[in-house]
């Protein structure tokens, strides 16, 4: 029908830039290398007629209709009529160093030039991928040298379940099957991921948890530390590990997985004493430690991996997103050595594997993306100036009368949003009303973050310039004024 239309509007000739027929100017004009573009209407038209989008309420974007974003540069996104964006998301967290990077773009085009396919199955390797899993190793910490390859942290996910209950079956340990992890978890989206997860939204649909799949409390303490002072409660929402393992058997738990901040969740920063008490738990009781770095790895923390900021020392990292700066889909399994050596003595292959494990496209611009962020030194830069830069402004918004917490760590922050500071207080309005009105104001002054019911959070490109933080500060009050002054009108009082 919107086709039809399409059609009619190019034979009437008003829009005489668009082309003779509907499809070619859909695809690249390879003379000029640029995208055409359609009026927003007509693209956002299809758009709702064709594409069902994830985690969408489709019947709200029918009436709200997509932003179309066509281009990035830097830390900016540009929407298809020209508006330009402060992305203090990087995507989906994963557009570490910024957009717009022509060398990888000509990295993913030599490699196809060269082999646009090829699989790591049945004994063959390529280039790319040995490189690729060379350099990773060399990141990683020296007791974590192997990886094995997927093309989304969802899928890496997949990979640990599997792996983990295949490392203690191969040591004559099969009933070691539970892994156990922590409510508002994200670990992705497909079954044993979002199973792993702990998202009871996304548990509800489609009947998950899948079997063996634990969950205990996850160590927020803004939302449910009430009196206890933060290192009490990271210590106790630490040890409810140690009380499911006792009440399951060690003999029966795989694994414990965690994120070292959670992200999807609202940025939760564990406590000091969170952590620490987790690996103790897991070596006291035989259990391996998957930590997920799907948004804390590749510099987001400060750090190659969110674990070294913590001290954490896992058997598993999960990776994806920043690994190669979304610009191509690959995610993995960084595995230790004693798991990897375990699996090569004892023989029997692991029946597991992705068409696209090890994508040589997809490796090679991770390669390229590893080797800008190591070359500019863009995660030391992270960790000694622009974290510190954007720590201390973020901390300022604490004094906003909305503000009942601002929490960072690296490049990750959180906004907590209350009428009442003392309280801690939810707001009297269905739980994240508020986040919402707030998050659409802030798209309205060119700003996107996200709101995670009514908590607002940032992760912003790591390449971001200290002009560009004051600008997201200055963008982020202007946005609380005017998110208060709304809230305000619905009848609600700051105190
Ligand atoms: N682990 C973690 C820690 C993640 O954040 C995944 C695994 C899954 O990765 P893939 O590549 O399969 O999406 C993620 C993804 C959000 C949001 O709303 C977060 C993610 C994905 C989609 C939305 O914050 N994280």
């Amino acid at each position: 029908m919107v086709e039809q239309e399409f059609v009619e509007l190019l034979v009437v000739g008003s829009i005489p830039t668009l082309g003779t027929t509907l499809w070619d100017n859909f695809f690249m004009d390879l003379n000029t290398s640029k995208i055409n573009n359609k009026p927003t209407s007509f693209l956002q038209e299809l758009d709702l007629e064709h594409h069902l989008h994830p985690f969408t309420d489709h019947k709200e974007l029918k009436s709200k209709k997509p932003r179309v974003i066509v281009r990035g540069d830097g830390v900016f996104i540009y929407d298809n009529d020209g508006n330009r964006y402060l992305d203090a998301m990087s995507g989906l967290w994963c557009v570490n160093i910024g957009y717009g990077r022509k060398e990888l773009a000509l990295v993913a085009k030599k490699q196809m030039e060269e082999l646009p396919y090829y699989n790591t199955f049945f004994q063959t390797s390529h280039p790319p991928v040995i490189e690729l899993s060379t350099k990773i190793a060399s990141l990683a910490p020296k007791d974590m040298n192997t990886i094995f390859f997927s093309s989304s942290g969802s899928e890496a996910n997949e990979t640990n379940i599997r792996l983990v209950r295949h490392y203690w079956a191969s040591i004559g340990k099969p009933s070691k099957k539970i892994i156990i992890s922590r409510r508002n978890a994200y670990h992705g989206s497909s079954m044993g991921a979002a199973s792993l997860g702990g998202m009871s939204s996304m548990h509800s649909q489609g009947g998950l948890p899948i079997p063996n799949i634990e969950h205990i409390n996850q160590p927020y303490w803004y939302g449910e530390g009430k009196n206890q002072a933060p290192e009490d409660f990271g210590k106790q929402r630490a040890l409810e590990l140690e009380e499911k393992i006792n009440e399951l058997g060690s003999e029966n738990v795989a694994a414990f997985i965690g994120e070292p901040v959670q992200g999807a969740g609202g940025v939760i920063i564990p406590p000091d004493t969170y952590w620490p008490e987790i690996q103790r738990i897991c070596d006291e009781h035989n259990i391996l430690l998957i930590s997920d770095e799907v948004i804390c790895g590749f510099g987001r923390l400060g750090f190659w991996f969110g674990s070294e900021s913590f001290k954490i020392k896992p058997d598993i990292m999960t990776i994806a997103k920043g690994l190669s700066s979304g610009y191509q889909p690959i995610g993995g399994s960084i595995i230790s050595n004693k798991i990897a050596e375990t699996l090569e003595q004892e023989g029997g292959e692991f029946n597991h594997g992705y068409t696209y494990s090890a994508h040589p496209v997809a490796a090679a611009v991770a390669l390229e993306n590893i080797r800008i962020l190591d070359e500019e030194k863009i995660v030391e830069k992270v960790q000694n100036t622009t974290s510190k830069y954007l720590e201390e402004k973020w901390l300022l918004l604490n004094d906003h009368p909305l503000i009942g917490e601002a929490r960072i760590k690296g490049m990750m922050g959180a906004l907590e949003l209350t009428p009442e500071k003392s309280k801690r207080s939810p707001f009297p309005l269905p739980e994240g009303e508020a986040g919402m009105i707030t998050r659409e104001i802030c798209i309205k002054n060119g700003l996107i973050m996200r709101a995670v019911g009514d908590k607002m959070i940032i992760s912003p490109p790591l390449i971001i310039e200290k002009n560009e933080i004051d600008e997201l500060i200055d963008l982020i009050w202007k946005s609380l004024e005017e998110s208060k002054n709304h809230l305000e009108k619905l009848g609600i009082a700051f105190n």
